[in-house]
């Protein structure tokens, strides 16, 4: 078996924890790295990993789904200045699987204020993996867009020592984040804590137009390890974290996202010849989420006030088992389960005030038992194979005794029972996915080409969430899972001056799970407005291109490309909610101790659309013109272990919307807009430390 040294070192290069923004500086490899990130490029075949650590432009949120914008083939449903949910080639909600550490969060709020993302608070994690595609089935079930990892890599301490991670970044529209990470430990023990803090308020689009999106967040985490040896792992961690958001596109705000966890993780290598890797863990997560219509927003008499409280609990584990057959096979065995419950409680008007003395009532419950296992063969120095297989054994309870719908034109609420009430449904699903990957001897090239299948239960939000029906009864409960059927395809040129990739998908999904809002339903007492799920089929095809070139030794210039196309194959009409076709240019100088760089992007026009259908977080609104913004941004490093980033983001000013961004509501003292409009002009500096 025979590694590619220039991919291998422009791996670890990339995934360098803790120092990534800093690694110009170490190792200073013949790649110029990002300073300010604009762009992160897929070194190897359908991965992309960052540093959540290193600055990047536009200056994100302080939250997961922003920090994944940044990486070609992503785009954000946004909502306010906070929580967005994040899309991979068009593919929201449970499509992407999120794990935080290899533990999955799932949010409490019924109308998605809250997706995983929004529980991940990037820069207390060293490194963010996309895997693009179902070509693994390592990560939970159904992540048939791809899985993201957002993980910690606490490195055993060779002898007594500590280290400290900080950041403070301050920018326009009161914008105000801290964060320190400190790590000690000796060679038989180590903790880490890592705190972070963020701030701001409402922005204001292109026009000066305030959007209500203020926020703040923070969040703590800290874990104790044992590593009696180089080869053992026991570590236990936990966080907790809170905060409140404004939505722009609702009639409600977040006021609480308060998150307790507990993990208990262990990791055993090089057990014998083989037996590679034992991994365990276990986990427990509860989010405890409240919105109402308030606390951030002037309510238009107490009479009309508005509570929910909703709260989720998710237990889970993980055993993996890492084999090595011979030096050229190499298997992942393993087994994970999830269960999780959901509850919901509400108050109005007089009542609100003290929702939080009503009982909790559970709505639903789900669990998950998964097997996988996982393949690696080289068949020679240069052609590899992997494979991998995965059954899941889902259930799901429905525990409403009514099904709550939309209200009539005359304001007034319907309340049905619900046909579905203490049903339960059980079913085993099946992925797999085989992929050949051949690196070329002529040049440092890999080639891949993969087949997946991902089949995905539905989710909370599309079975069970509040005002949602199947067309047939009052209840989604019946919702077909997806099946999801994907070629990938692509290439990786990693050189010393040059950087190239392409990945381009083909995909059909059988029962494609799409929301669709505003269909009437007539009934004996008049017509009503209710939102369905449905079943449907549909194709998406595109992909991504990215490449970077050194065209001089202080001079880089990159350019990205990502498209997707679909269509709804049962009703001949594309399919909803499908970002336009975008691409970037950057040009970066870096002297090693400043850094310039600008940043142009491209947007054009989506002229496919499907009116009111789309998925669990947003539908179709209509046609969106292209735009472009260009943003500005620099470096300068003091010293090793110092850097000053700034930048200006959107430059000129531009008024502009997502195309897949929500709709702006009606909000006392706001004007209304037909999309959430993206920030206008905004300055922010940001300072990183890391000491030792
Ligand atoms: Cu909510």
């Amino acid at each position: 078996m025979k590694f590619k040294p220039h991919i291998l070192a422009a791996s670890i290069a990339a995934i360098l924890p803790c120092h990534g923004a800093f690694a110009a500086d170490e190792a200073q490899p013949a790649r110029m790295e990002e300073v300010v990130v604009t762009a992160p490029m897929m070194l190897e075949p359908l991965v992309v990993t960052t540093d959540p650590r290193a600055p990047r432009q536009p200056v994100p949120a302080h939250d997961g789904a922003d920090y994944l914008k940044t990486i070609p083939g992503f785009s954000v449903i946004r909502k306010g200045g906070t929580d967005g949910d994040p899309v991979l080639r068009g593919m929201a909600g449970s499509r992407l699987n999120i794990l935080l550490d290899g533990e999955q969060i799932l949010g409490g709020c019924g109308m998605r204020m809250d997706p995983p993302t929004a529980y991940v608070f990037p820069e207390s994690y060293d490194r963010v993996t996309v895997i693009k595609g179902p070509q693994s089935v390592l990560y939970g079930p159904g992540n048939s867009a791809g899985a993201v990892l957002f993980e910690r890599t606490v490195k055993r301490f060779d002898q007594p020592g500590w280290k400290f991670n900080g950041s403070l970044t301050a920018g326009s529209f009161g914008r105000n984040d801290q964060v320190a990470d400190i790590r000690a430990g000796t060679p038989d023990y180590y903790i880490q804590g890592t705190a972070t803090r963020t701030d701001s308020n409402d922005y204001e689009d292109g026009d000066g137009r305030a959007v209500h999106s203020a926020y703040t967040r923070w969040s703590a985490n800290g874990a104790v390890g044992w590593t009696p040896d180089a080869n053992t792992r026991l570590e236990l961690s936990g966080a907790q974290s809170d905060g409140e958001a404004a939505y722009g596109d609702r009639s409600m705000d977040g006021v609480k996202f308060a998150r307790d966890n507990v993990g208990l993780k262990f990791e055993k290598n090089r057990i014998s010849p083989l037996v590679d890797k034992i991994e365990a863990q276990l986990y427990y997560n509860y989010v405890d989420h409240v919105m109402d219509n308030y606390t951030l927003r002037t309510v238009a008499s107490p009479a009309s006030k508005m509570v929910n409280n909703p709260d989720r609990e998710t237990i889970g584990g993980r055993a993996a088992l890492g084999l090595k057959f011979t030096d050229a096979t190499r298997a992942t065995l393993g087994i994970d389960y999830q269960a999780n419950k959901h509850t919901l409680r509400t108050a109005m008007g007089a009542m609100a005030a003290s929702y939080s003395s009503g009982p909790r009532l559970e709505d639903a419950n789900f669990s998950n038992y998964g097997l996988f296992g996982e393949l690696t063969h080289y068949l020679n120095d240069r052609d590899k194979l992997i494979a991998g297989l995965r059954a899941d054994n889902w259930n799901a309870e429905d525990k409403r005794a009514a099904t709550l719908s939309t209200k009539d034109a005359a304001g007034l609420m319907y309340s049905y029972t619900n046909p579905t009430s203490s049903q339960s449904r059980d079913k085993t699903l099946t992925s797999g996915f085989a992929r050949y990957e051949r690196d070329l001897a002529a040049s440092p090239t890999t080639l891949y080409a993969g087949l997946g299948h991902s089949e995905r239960f539905p989710d909370y939000w599309e079975l069970i969430s509040a005002n949602k029906e199947s067309i047939a009864t009052h209840s989604a409960f019946d919702t077909n899972p997806e099946k999801t059927t994907q070629l990938d395809v692509g290439a990786v040129y990693v050189s010393s001056r040059l950087t190239a990739s392409v990945s381009g998908f083909y995909n059909k999904i059988d029962d494609y799970i799409m929301i669709q809002s505003g269909v009437i339903k007539t009934y004996a007492a008049g017509n009503r407005s209710i939102t369905v799920v449905r079943n449907i089929d549909a194709t998406t095809w595109g992909g991504e291109a990215g490449v970077s070139y050194a065209l001089a030794s202080n001079w880089k210039a990159d350019a990205t490309l990502a498209y997707v196309r679909g269509d709804n194959d049962t009703e001949d009409r594309p399919l909803a909610q499908l970002p336009p076709l975008e691409g970037r240019l950057g040009l970066a100088y870096d002297n090693k101790a400043w850094t310039v760089g600008g940043l142009l992007r491209l947007v054009s026009e989506q002229d496919r659309y499907a009116i009111k259908e789309g998925n669990i977080v947003g539908q179709d609104i209509g046609k969106t013109p292209g735009f472009a913004v260009f943003s500005l941004n620099g470096g300068y490093r003091p010293r090793k272990g110092t850097l000053i980033s700034g930048g200006i983001d959107n430059l000129f000013d531009k008024t502009y919307a997502e195309h897949i961004s929500r709709s702006g509501a009606m909000i006392t003292g706001f004007d209304q807009t037909t999309r959430i409009n993206e920030p206008g002009r905004n300055i922010w500096v940001k300072l990183n430390v890391a000491l030792d």
